[in-house]
């Protein structure tokens, strides 16, 4: 090696591992109250669903007490179910999704 080599170490390989997010669900929750034309209008606003997932997803909800809407991660799934149930409250009525953890 002469004096004008320079001794390239090889960096250290820097490795980044990221934890994969956690999801979690979101979940319509039926109700006696509200229209259950409201729930699919509320479901294509919000959701971006068909006309036809938004009344399959509706009538799963109304038939067996709630159902699964979206999984993604937290943020994203509090903003859904916070806008849901925001858009349904400014016109009097109580629909409500909740959010958790997939397992
Ligand atoms: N059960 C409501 C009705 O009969 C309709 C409805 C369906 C409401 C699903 C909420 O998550 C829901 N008007």
């Amino acid at each position: 090696m002469s004096d004008n080599d320079i001794a390239l170490k090889p960096k250290a390989k820097v490795k980044l591992k990221l934890d994969k997010p956690k999801l979690y669900k979101v979940i319509l929750v039926n109700d006696d109250y509200t229209p259950r034309e409201l729930v699919i209008m509320i479901l294509k606003a919000v959701f971006h669903m068909s006309e036809e997932t938004g009344y399959r997803v509706m009538m799963t909800a109304h038939k067996l007490g709630s159902c699964v809407v979206v999984v993604c991660v937290r943020d994203i799934a509090e903003t859904k179910a916070k806008e849901g149930i925001d858009l349904a409250k400014g016109m009097g009525f109580p629909l409500m999704f909740t959010t958790e953890p997939e397992e």
